[in-house]
């Protein structure tokens, strides 16, 4: 199911798209599905309206470097069909395809649209995979209203996978608890910077802590739930909760994880219909640019590298 947006293909994600380059540098794929959330829908249109803007914005990150050489290629959105978890295997295999030829950026969707990701990466990896998780709430139940696929529950099922692992994962922006997800983070010393750290002392001390104690992996995950933003920044999503970060923090901890080797990265929970003036979206494509930014440094350190 290809996506329908007005503008052509290839002026998609600042023109940097290229829907049939065989070695793309970085995959994105959009999964449109909100079924699994426990309050207000709108998830599933955010590839599609994220996809749409993408065509307005340069392909420049903010401290001007420009993302020349970057290939890009939108695959559009994974077909599911009706039953999203019996859809699993089939998002797996479509996940470890592509993910074997780039970095991949999937697009959300409500947040269990990660499980079959995860997944995926967990399989391919021969190692422990760091990962950087975004979000104001800590998607740790084990189940929620009945659903081990809740949108309440993907970080309890990523923990479950052979390559992931709560000694290897940071919580940012975290500020909305539910006991079950406390409990599992004391348990498993999991390392969190809440909200309100980010806030104390700042995100650059963070990012370079976060740098620090992965320093030593061969592959790191970042996945983000638009919902760690403050409301005010990103009132477009299923939970707005007061207190979250600034877009500004986002995009300083993005820049300043380019030591480490980023191999995939997910944006969920942006809805669209409960968005204003697409603020929500833009602060979205602002992310997306910066972590194409990522894979541009190190496509340039690689090359620098090679010359040499
Ligand atoms: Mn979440």
């Amino acid at each position: 199911m290809a996506r329908k947006l007005k503008s052509k293909p290839e002026k998609w994600w600042a023109g940097l798209n290229q829907p049939k380059a065989e070695a793309p540098d970085i995959t994105i794929v959009g999964l449109p599905y909100d079924g699994a959330v426990c309050y207000r829908k709108g998830a599933a249109k955010g590839p599609d309206v994220i996809g749409r803007i993408s065509s307005e914005i340069p392909a420049v990150l903010e401290t001007g470097e420009v993302l020349k050489e970057l290939v890009i290629r939108d695959d559009g959105n994974l077909p599911f069909g009706k039953n999203f978890v019996a859809a699993f295997p089939k998002l797996e295999r479509a996940i470890d395809q592509r993910a074997a030829r780039s970095f991949v950026l999937t697009l959300g969707g409500d947040h269990s649209v990660v499980i079959p990701v995860h997944r995926a990466f967990s399989k391919r990896a021969t190692e422990k995979i760091g990962l950087i998780f975004v979000d104001a709430h800590t998607d740790l139940s084990d189940r929620f209203d009945g659903s081990s696929y809740s949108h309440a529950c993907p970080l309890r099922r990523t923990m479950e996978t052979e390559r992931f692992d709560p000694k290897q994962t940071i919580l940012v922006g975290t500020r909305c608890f539910e006991r079950a997800g406390l409990e599992f983070i004391q348990q498993n010393e999991m390392k969190m910077f809440p909200a309100y750290e980010v806030a104390d002392r700042g995100m650059q001390r963070i990012a370079d802590e976060i740098v620090k104690q992965f320093a030593d992996l061969q592959n790191v995950y970042l996945s983000i739930d638009i919902d760690a933003l403050d409301p005010a920044f990103a009132p477009g999503t299923g939970i707005p909760d007061a207190g979250g970060l600034a877009t500004r923090d986002v995009i300083t901890l993005i820049r300043r994880l380019h030591p480490l080797p980023i191999v995939g990265a997910d944006l969920v929970e942006v809805a669209p219909p409960l968005d204003v003036s697409d603020i929500t979206s833009f602060a979205a494509l602002r992310i997306i640019t910066e972590i194409f930014g990522l894979v541009h440094r190190r496509k340039e350190q690689r090359k620098r590298f090679t010359v040499l």
